[in-house]
C-alpha cells in the first residue's frame, strides 16, 4: 500500500483505512471561531463539535480555526494543506489505537498574515461563538497586583495599532466594535483553558481592555457578549515524530500533524450563550448552571497532579508522567497531597464521587502508551502553579490546614529552576518567565525564602510565615537527600 496524502480529495480512498466524516462537509459553515488550534482544541471541542456535526440540522456550526500568533504559521499551513482535516489518534488503555479523520474545522485564518480577514469573520453575523484555547497565561492577568497587565508590550502595541492588532483583546475589541456599529447581535466568548471562573476572567481582562482601547463599546459589550464557563478535560500530549511515522507505517496515512490523546473526554459548560449554541450535550458534553465545582476539582487535582508529578519527576530524571506516577514513592506522595491538601479544600461538590475521580486520575496518568511530556507538563510553570497549586495553599493557610506537600512541591520547582535534574543532566526549561524565576532560584541557594519574592507568581504567599518555614524546611532537605528520599520520608510520616 502506498501512503495517501491527507486531503479532502484523496478522502474516498483514506475511508478505507480509517474512519472518515460522513456527513456532507462541503455544507458546513462556520458558527465558530476559535482562537489556538493547537493539539488540545483539536481532541477536544473540535473533536465534540465533529461528533455533533455527524448528527442532522447542525451544519452551521463548523469551526474557523484562528492561528494568533506568529508561532502557529505550521499548524495554520499544515491545516491550509490538508484542507482542516487531521486524524485524531486515541491511545486506548490496551495499547490499541482509534483513529478517526475531523472534519469539523472547515475554515482557518493565519492571523499574523492577515488580521482584517481574523476581524472581519469574527464581526460576522454567521458566528454566534468565539471560543478560545489560549494557554494560562494569554489571559494577561497579573497576579501580585490582580489586575490586566497594561506593561505587556503586545497590549501597548494593541492600543496604539487599533486596526493591526497582535493580543486576543485586540481582535476581540475590534471585531465587537463591527458588530456594534453594523447594528449586529452580540455572541458568546467561551474560555476553553485551564483557570478557575476562566469565562469571569475572559470578561474581567476583556473589559479591563476594552475600557482604556474603546469605552464607548463597554456598556454595548456588557449587555451583548456573554462569557460562559466551561471545564475542558483530555490528556494531549505533543505529537511526537513517532506517532507521525507510525500513522503512515500502520495506516499508510501522510498526515503532517495528527493530534494524540487519551480516551477520557469531558467538557461541563455553563449555558450561558447569548445567541444560541450546539446541542453538544447531544455528544457528551454536560451543561450545567454551576461550573465552579468541577472546574476547582479538575484543575487542583488534576492539573495540579500533572504539576506534582512533572516537577518530581524532571528532578528525578523522568521524560514522561506515567513513569512519575508509577513509582510507587511518588505515586503515594500524590495521593496524599490530594487527600489531605486538596479535597478538603473542595468542600461539598453534589454529585461527584471524589475517591472515583481521584482513582481514575491515577489511572489516567499512568496511561503507558500516553507517554504525555513532562517537558510539556512544566511548560510555562510560572503561569499554572499559581492556578492548579496556589489557590489550595491559600485556602488551607486560611483554615491553618496541611500545605505541607504544595510547599514541598514549590521548593522541588525552585530547584528544578536552576536547571539541572539530580543527576546532574539540563533540564528543558520552557517558561516566558525562565529568567526572572532562574535568578530567584539562584539567590535562594543562600536563602531559600528570596524564591517566594517573584511577586507574579506567588502574590503575597511570602508574607505567611507558616509557609515560608514549609518551604525553607522542604528546600533544604531537597537539596541534602535528594527528592526520592524525602518522598520516602513524607510518606512514613518522618519529615
Ligand atoms: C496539563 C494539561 O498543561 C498541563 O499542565 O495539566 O494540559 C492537562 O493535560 C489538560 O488540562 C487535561 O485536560
Amino acid at each position: 500500500m502506498e501512503n495517501i496524502k491527507l486531503n479532502v480529495q484523496n478522502l474516498s480512498q483514506i475511508k478505507e483505512r480509517v474512519a472518515i466524516p460522513k456527513y456532507e462537509r462541503s455544507n458546513v459553515k462556520a458558527g465558530i471561531v476559535h482562537v489556538g488550534i493547537g493539539g488540545f482544541h483539536r481532541a477536544h471541542q473540535a473533536y465534540y463539535t465533529d461528533q455533533l456535526l455527524h448528527k442532522k440540522g447542525n451544519e452551521n456550526w463548523g469551526i474557523c480555526g484562528v492561528a494568533l500568533l506568529d508561532f502557529d504559521k505550521k499548524i495554520y499551513q499544515t491545516l491550509n494543506e490538508q484542507d482542516g482535516l487531521y486524524t485524531l489518534i486515541v491511545k486506548e488503555l490496551d495499547g490499541s489505537l482509534t483513529k478517526t479523520i475531523i472534519g469539523s474545522i472547515v475554515e482557518y485564518l493565519f492571523a499574523p498574515e492577515n488580521p482584517k480577514a481574523v476581524i472581519e469573520k469574527m464581526a460576522d453575523e454567521a458566528i454566534k461563538i468565539i471560543t478560545l484555547t489560549i494557554t494560562e497565561g494569554g489571559y494577561n492577568y497579573n497576579e501580585a497586583t490582580k489586575q490586566f497587565d497594561f506593561n505587556n508590550p503586545l497590549i501597548q502595541h494593541d492600543l496604539k495599532n487599533p486596526s493591526n492588532p497582535k493580543t486576543i483583546f485586540g481582535y476581540l475589541t475590534q471585531a465587537l466594535k463591527l458588530r456594534k456599529v453594523r447594528n449586529l447581535k452580540g455572541l458568546s466568548i467561551q474560555s476553553c483553558d485551564n483557570i478557575q471562573g476562566n469565562g469571569h476572567v475572559a470578561k474581567k481582562m476583556l473589559l479591563s481592555f476594552v475600557e482604556k482601547a474603546n469605552p464607548e463599546l463597554v456598556d454595548w459589550l456588557k449587555s451583548n457578549v456573554s462569557f460562559p464557563n466551561s471545564m475542558v478535560d483530555r490528556i494531549t500530549p505533543v505529537t511526537s515524530l513517532l506517532d507521525i511515522s507510525n500513522l503512515k507505517k500502520t495506516s499508510r496515512i501522510d498526515d503532517a500533524w495528527p493530534v494524540v490523546c487519551e480516551p477520557f473526554k469531558q467538557w461541563v459548560i455553563e449555558d450561558d450563550f447569548i445567541t444560541g449554541r450546539p446541542a453538544w450535550e447531544n455528544v457528551g458534553a454536560q451543561f450545567v448552571e454551576d461550573v465552579l465545582p468541577y472546574e476547582k476539582m479538575k484543575l487542583s487535582l488534576l492539573n495540579a497532579g500533572h504539576s506534582v508529578l512533572g516537577i518530581l519527576g524532571a528532578l528525578i530524571g523522568y521524560d514522561t508522567i506515567d513513569e512519575a506516577v508509577n513509582n510507587q514513592n511518588i505515586r503515594t506522595f500524590l495521593n496524599s497531597y490530594m487527600d489531605t491538601e486538596v479535597t478538603p479544600v473542595l468542600g461539598d461538590l453534589e454529585g461527584i464521587n471524589l475517591t472515583t475521580y481521584k482513582r481514575s486520575l491515577l489511572q489516567r496518568f499512568g496511561n503507558i502508551y500516553i507517554k504525555d511530556q513532562i517537558d510539556r507538563i512544566c511548560f510555562e510553570s510560572s503561569t499554572k502553579i499559581p492556578i492548579f497549586i496556589l489557590p489550595t495553599v491559600k485556602a488551607q493557610l486560611k483554615e491553618n490546614g496541611s500545605i505541607e506537600y504544595a510547599a514541598f512541591v514549590i521548593a522541588a520547582w525552585a530547584i528544578y529552576s536552576l536547571g539541572l535534574d539530580e543527576n546532574g543532566k539540563s533540564l528543558n526549561i520552557n517558561d516566558s518567565m525562565a529568567d526572572v524565576v532562574r535568578n530567584k532560584a539562584i539567590a535562594a541557594k543562600n536563602n531559600p525564602a528570596l524564591f517566594l519574592e517573584i511577586d507574579t507568581v506567588f502574590g503575597d504567599l511570602k508574607e505567611s510565615t507558616t509557609f515560608v518555614h514549609a518551604f525553607i524546611n522542604a528546600y533544604q532537605n531537597i537539596l541534602k537527600h535528594g527528592i526520592e528520599k524525602c518522598v520516602i520520608d513524607i510518606n512514613l510520616n518522618k519529615r
